[in-house]
């Protein structure tokens, strides 16, 4: 089970109110099918994904960002019980889904720096440091379940 310390509790709280989950959720996801293209295979049934630009501007990409990271919101609410907060998604992307959870980790790695570019001198190393954790942890809380 990964520890949060007090300050890396406040010091993630702290960013994730300034966070706009709809901007930052379709940036992450986009960035995701841009940078790994074989992420694309999940999402077929999304619409034009042929260029960058049409990736970035594909309005289901934004919307399911904007789902994925409210959903991800819930680990900010209970960084003492992610396993817990996360066993239904978990069992979901295993069972139905099929996701290899190596793409949780991915995930999790662009959305550090999609908020590494948005908050710009404020993501300081230990900003950098508590929000790399917690993206590490999540990927671990969605694969626990996996069999
Ligand atoms: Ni994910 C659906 C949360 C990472 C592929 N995903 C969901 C839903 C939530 C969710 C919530 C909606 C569930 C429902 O309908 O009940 N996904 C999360 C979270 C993360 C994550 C919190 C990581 C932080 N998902 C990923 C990744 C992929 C992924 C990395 C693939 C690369 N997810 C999916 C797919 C669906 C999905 C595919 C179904 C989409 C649809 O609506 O067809």
């Amino acid at each position: 089970m990964v520890h949060f310390t007090a300050e890396e509790k406040a010091i993630i709280t702290n960013i994730w109110s300034k966070v706009n989950v709809e901007e930052t959720g379709g940036e992450a996801l986009g960035r995701l099918l841009v940078v790994y293209p074989w992420t694309q295979r999940f999402f077929d049934s999304f619409g034009n994904l042929s260029s960058p630009c049409a990736i970035m501007g594909n309005p289901r990409v934004k919307a399911h960002g904007k789902k994925v990271l409210t959903s991800f919101g819930e680990a900010v609410k209970n960084m003492d019980h992610l396993k817990e907060a996360f066993a239904k998604l978990s069992e979901l992307h295993c069972d139905k889904l099929h996701v290899d959870p190596e793409n949780f980790r991915l995930l999790g790695n662009v959305l550090v720096i999609v908020l590494a570019m948005h908050f710009g001198k404020e993501f300081t190393p230990e900003v950098q440091g508590a929000w790399q954790k917690l993206v590490s942890a999540v990927a671990m809380a969605l694969a626990h379940k996996y069999h």
